[in-house]
């Protein structure tokens, strides 16, 4: 027996010999940044592991002493579809198999503050989540749920004042008081501006919102958690682990400083800010990330004076990820979601919702929501993993990689603080971009193979089972709304409700009293959610956002490929004969914001020799029609993934026949379900491209289009 710790060095001797002429360091892998080596040993122990203790500062271990042992994590899976009485029923199902609490998903019309009958949502009434419009529709969706009970999340940022306004006031006719509400509400501006965009007013004051909805759940709710400072979405739209650790905490930083500035102390309400992280595939690294990001906020809060324990302790939901599932062969996804889920657990979250396997087709039916559920209830049951505190604490390797992700993640938070802080650094639109980077460079690993996606670029199948999808009747659910809707402007206190808008408006315009206060008297008169948020967006205004085209990455991956030079020579060649590139509109149409699919293709393709125009978000059919005539393009690329294509791409085929530019070739990229292509290519759409798609072959093809119709012509 050896009497002393081995050591990397003395390991290397072993490992060289067996590894022959292959070099050690080939061995050696990096992950966004953090170098991780084949092996690990005593002496990569960070100095502090030995003394951390589960349930005590710096709660790297995790932030309860007895952890699951004493309570698993809350299964609280993220849901919500068509009408209120739909998404209820789906609700009370999953309770009576397993599901501990609840986590409402709203549609897209309602994130952004728009009513069912707004001309600019018709396509996504009830698609993405449920369709909110008063408090009548709050008051269903949780009909005989009970609120002093369940725990409620709500995904809810643009729109969170008349949300949070109808919840309480719908708990309220429940009869259950402010004081009982248990929940959270997900709050995190900062991120809708980097990467979610589902923001409605602009920048400042939506912070002030965020510390309003905090001040007031600290005073009246203190069960309630007043935000879930996000790094779920920057991990969807690309970023790498310690972008997301950083820019997170940074956030979460900003969010603790705006509601000092109003004269909040820390500890009143700190104790009540939650956090939300994304787990991908990356394993042991997402178990770090979680215990990396635990030690990284007790520092953060000590540096803002916090006292309580409570207050720094880093409380966390996380969601398995959505981008790591594929629409190809699309069973894997539930042995992706396993592996996920599992990592979310060793990494100590409160809180958890597993994907379901037809994620990139659709919303999640009842039999895939089942599964999902069950692989929760698999792991807390059966797989024994909730017996012991952090059972991989100690591992060498698990110790050394969160140190070196905190270490790494120190530093870019240091860099955000140099730029004045999150709210600046947002504005100045330097995470997005340095996100969006990171994001076309996996994109180019994955498109040339060198990171393995089961099912996509390796072992594929040829004949792709067809998978039973959720449908969503919108033009069903929005009549259902319109007819509600009216119903309630009919029969409400007219008089009441327009002086309660009016208050609202004034407390906007004069930047004093808490807008949430002020909007639960206008909810309690039935103003509705679309009225609520107009009337602060008359004195706030609408913020639309810049959108800037990276360049570059995509096309310096592909320096020495063979296939990537034809792809840019053959439009070489179009430029040769026309004078021109060949051009495309990247467009979004809809509510539907999640844009990481459209820049990616948008600065691929530009990087190619494509002439691109990247579309503003949230375009009706005719104005991007409109913008198509005016840009004299050859081919629109529409990126839908909110299920907002049915309704959209059959428009802008009208609005640009209309205008007498038929030929415009449009093709459609995201998610859409196979019982859909027909449908679309009887509409006139010329390709249609699903995730994990390779770059380059939509690049072939959409060059092969533009070219067959110009030549046709
Ligand atoms: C927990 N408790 C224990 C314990 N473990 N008590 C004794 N011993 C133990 N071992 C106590 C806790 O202190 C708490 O009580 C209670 O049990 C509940 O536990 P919790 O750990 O706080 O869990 P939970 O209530 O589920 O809260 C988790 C949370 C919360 C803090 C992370 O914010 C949350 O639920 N977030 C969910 C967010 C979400 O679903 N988001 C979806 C986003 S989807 P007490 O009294 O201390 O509270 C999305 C997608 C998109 O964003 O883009 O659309
Ligand atoms: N119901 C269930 N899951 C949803 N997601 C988004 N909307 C819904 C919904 N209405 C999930 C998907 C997506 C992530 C943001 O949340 O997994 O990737």
């Amino acid at each position: 027996m050896r009497d002393r710790p081995a050591t990397f060095a003395e390991w290397a001797e072993l490992a060289e010999r067996e590894l022959k002429e292959t070099p050690l360091a080939s061995l050696m892998r990096d992950y966004g940044g953090v170098s991780v080596k084949p092996a690990y040993f005593f002496e990569d122990l960070p100095a502090d592991a030995n003394a951390a203790l589960p349930g005590a500062e710096p709660f790297t271990r995790g932030v309860r002493a007895t952890m699951y042992a004493n309570r698993p994590w809350t299964i609280r899976q993220y849901a919500g579809f068509a009408t209120a009485r739909e998404s209820n029923a789906f609700y009370r199902q999953a309770l009576a198999n397993g599901q501990k609490g609840l986590s409402v998903a709203f549609d897209l019309a309602t994130h952004r503050g728009y009513d069912s009958d707004h001309p600019r949502v018709a396509g996504d009434v009830g698609k993405a989540g449920v369709a909110i419009d008063t408090v009548k529709d709050m008051k269903a969706l949780f009909e005989g749920i009970p609120l002093d009970e369940v725990s409620v999340s709500m995904t809810m940022n643009g729109a969170v004042i008349p949300v949070m306004a109808m919840f309480i006031v719908a708990a309220e006719e429940q009869g259950v008081r402010q004081d009982q509400l248990e929940g959270t509400i997900q709050n995190d501006i900062l991120k809708e501006f980097m990467v979610r965009n589902t923001f409605i007013y602009p920048p400042e004051p939506s912070m002030r919102i965020v510390g309003d909805v905090i001040a007031h759940t600290a005073r009246h709710s203190p069960k309630f958690n007043s935000i879930s400072i996000s790094g779920y979405h920057m991990h969807e739209a690309g970023a790498t682990a310690v972008q997301e650790l950083a820019y997170t905490l940074a956030d979460g930083r900003e969010y603790v400083r705006a509601a000092q500035a109003r004269g909040l102390d820390v500890d009143a309400f700190a104790g009540r800010l939650s956090f939300f992280f994304g787990i991908g595939m990356n394993f042991f690294l997402e178990v770090a990330k979680l215990r990396a990001a635990r030690l990284l906020w007790a520092e953060i809060m000590d540096d803002l004076g916090a006292r309580d324990p409570r207050s720094k302790m880093l409380r966390t939901h996380c969601q398995t990820s959505g981008v790591s599932l594929t629409s190809q062969d699309p069973h894997n996804n539930i042995v992706r979601t396993t592996i996920e889920a599992l990592a979310a657990v060793l990494g100590g979250t409160q809180s958890l919702h597993t994907n379901s396997f037809d994620e990139a087709l659709a919303l999640p039916t009842d039999f895939s929501a089942r599964i999902a559920r069950n692989t929760q209830l698999v792991l807390q049951h059966e797989a024994r993993v909730t017996d012991v505190v952090d059972p991989l604490g100690g591992s060498y390797y698990i110790e050394a990689l969160t140190a070196d992700l905190a270490q790494k993640a120190r530093v870019l938070i240091a860099e955000i603080e140099a730029q004045g802080g999150m709210t600046r650094a947002v504005q100045a639109g330097v995470p997005k971009l340095e996100i969006e980077k990171a994001a076309a460079l996996r994109q180019a690993r994955i498109d040339r193979g060198e990171e393995v996606i089961v099912g996509v670029n390796r072992y594929r199948v040829e004949d792709e089972p067809e998978v039973p999808v959720r449908q969503i009747d919108t033009a069903r659910v929005r009549e259902e709304q319109v007819r509600a809707l009216a119903e309630v402007r009919r029969t409400r206190d007219e008089a009441r409700c327009q002086s309660m808008l009016a208050a609202l408006r004034e407390f906007a315009a004069k930047d004093e009293g808490n807008l949430l206060e002020a909007a639960i008297e206008a909810a309690r008169a039935r103003a509705t959610l679309g009225e609520i948020s107009q009337a602060l967006e008359d004195v706030f205004g609408r913020y639309s956002a810049t959108n800037r085209v990276i360049s570059g990455i995509y096309g310096e991956s592909y320096a020495d490929d063979p296939e990537y030079a034809a792809i840019a020579q053959r439009i070489e060649a179009f430029h040769g004969r026309l004078g021109r590139a060949p051009a495309i509109l990247i467009a979004k149409m809809g509510q539907d914001g999640h844009d990481r699919g459209a820049k990616i293709i948008a600065t691929a393709f530009a990087d190619l020799g494509f002439a691109v125009h990247l579309g503003a978000l949230f375009e009706t059919p005719p104005e991007v029609a409109a913008e198509a005539e005016e840009l004299g393009v050859d081919a629109i690329g529409v990126s839908t993934l909110a299920a907002g294509h049915r309704t959209l791409v059959p428009e802008l085929i009208a609005a640009l026949g209309d205008r007498g530019i038929g030929e415009v070739t449009v093709i459609v990229g995201g998610v859409v379900p196979e019982q859909d292509h027909q449908f679309l290519r009887d509409c006139g759409v010329a390709q249609i491209f699903g995730p994990g798609t390779n770059v380059l072959e939509a690049a072939f093809a959409v060059i092969n289009e533009i070219e067959g119709r110009l030549s046709n012509r």
